[in-house]
């Protein structure tokens, strides 16, 4: 028999294929489905870890690679932990290095034995296998352990993607064996296979075998370049025949409307950079879509971002103050912006995982999409 695992899952109640649930880490419960704001560097950029909470935030991700290449795991282990090093005492999960070395060093070399880059910090060369990565997510000690994987570009062909798919099942298994503490980190599985329902197919059977090793499982290299219809019809056919009684995360998808499609295959968990990025940059999600802040229009407007908003940011301030903050170049712009669109999704989230509970989430799903593409602003 297998031991159990640190990281489990309690299916509440599903809708169609939807699911409301609850992931228990060792840092604490996760209601599901569930975004998670992304701090890279040990860090929500320009959020202290209490407004991140208090935003309503369960869980965050912190980046293996970055946190590898500054200040280094070792480092952030004599400090305890990521937990501690960033005082957040909540959920964390670590992505294994494999996407972050694939998209942003700048010369790379997969080998059967990891990846050869070069630091995008200094130029470095760096080399990241398996067990490198298993071993700064340990001395991390993030609740939930991604396996090191290859990502392949969106529009990958088939013989691409064959062998890649079995290099990333023998990287699994040699994750596995790298692991040193499978009793406090869950360990979650990467399904790769690009747009291909059949090569999907194969990644997650050949993954499965290893299945009481898993806490839980991820669908990769989606929204990395392929059309949108593809992303969906993959969604569609994979995510349901992943083991129920785990937890199901979609990687790096925070497009509103692509989360509200994911929850409907029955996805539980998601992350993406792209609000809090968009943010900085001075765009705003809203009810009716997204917002320019920056533009003239908004120039005296008494409004908050968003009229349908209850955030500590649409309670407080104008459309014109914090259109006001980007053109002066004012730091807390970049931090309200942000702190409103990681309430956007959250409050989303939540908003599905009661509609799926109340079995009225397509209706959900339906209205949002009414308003969120009709672009009154
Ligand atoms: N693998 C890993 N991290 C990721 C991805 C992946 O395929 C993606 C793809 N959307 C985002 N982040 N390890
Ligand atoms: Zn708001």
């Amino acid at each position: 028999m297998s031991k159990k695992l640190p990281v489990t899952y309690e299916l509440q109640h599903k809708n169609g294929k939807a699911r409301a649930g609850k992931v228990m880490t060792p840092h604490g419960e996760v209601e599901t489905p569930v975004f998670m704001p992304v701090g890279t560097q040990a860090t929500v950029k320009t959020m202290n870890p209490e407004e991140v909470a208090e935003l309503g935030a369960q869980i965050i991700l912190g980046n293996t690679y970055h946190l590898f290449l500054r200040p280094g795991d070792e480092l952030i282990g004599k400090f305890g932990g990521l937990h501690n090093f960033m005082n957040w005492n909540k959920p964390i999960l670590t992505d294994s290095g494999g996407f972050q070395v694939f998209s942003l060093g700048e010369i790379r070399k997969i080998k059967e034995e990891g990846v050869e880059f070069r630091s995008h910090i200094d130029g470095s060369k760096q080399f990241i296998s398996p067990e490198k990565s298993i071993n700064i997510q340990n001395n991390l000690g993030s609740d939930i352990v991604m396996l090191f994987d290859e990502c392949p570009p969106g529009m990958s062909s088939r013989e691409y993607l064959i062998p890649s798919i079995e290099r990333t099942t023998r990287w699994a298994k040699r994750c596995i064996d790298a692991h040193k503490r499978p009793e406090d980190q869950g360990l979650f599985a990467i399904v790769q296979g690009g747009i291909y329902e059949d090569l999907r197919e194969k990644s997650m059977n050949e993954l499965m075998e290893m299945d009481e090793h898993f806490s839980g499982y991820a669908v990769g290299g989606l929204a990395v370049g392929e059309p949108r219809e593809d992303m969906y019809r993959i969604l569609d056919y994979i995510v349901e025949k992943l083991p129920e009684d785990k937890p199901r995360y979609l990687m790096g998808v925070g497009e509103p409307i692509d989360m509200l499609e994911a929850v409907e295959s029955g996805i539980d968990m998601m992350d993406c950079v792209q609000p809090s990025r968009i943010g900085r940059h001075g765009t705003v999600f809203t009810k009716y879509g997204r917002l320019v802040i920056k533009n003239a229009a908004y120039a005296e407007d008494p409004r908050p971002l968003d009229e349908d908003c209850d955030c500590y940011v649409c309670k407080n301030f104008t459309r014109a103050y914090i259109r006001h903050l980007f053109k002066a170049g004012e730091m807390l712009g970049l931090k309200l912006a942000t702190y409103h669109n990681l309430h956007f999704l959250i409050k989303m989230m939540n908003g599905a995982r009661e509609a799926i509970k109340e079995e009225r989430f397509l209706e959900y799903k339906e209205k949002f999409e009414a308003n969120y593409t009709q672009g009154k602003k």
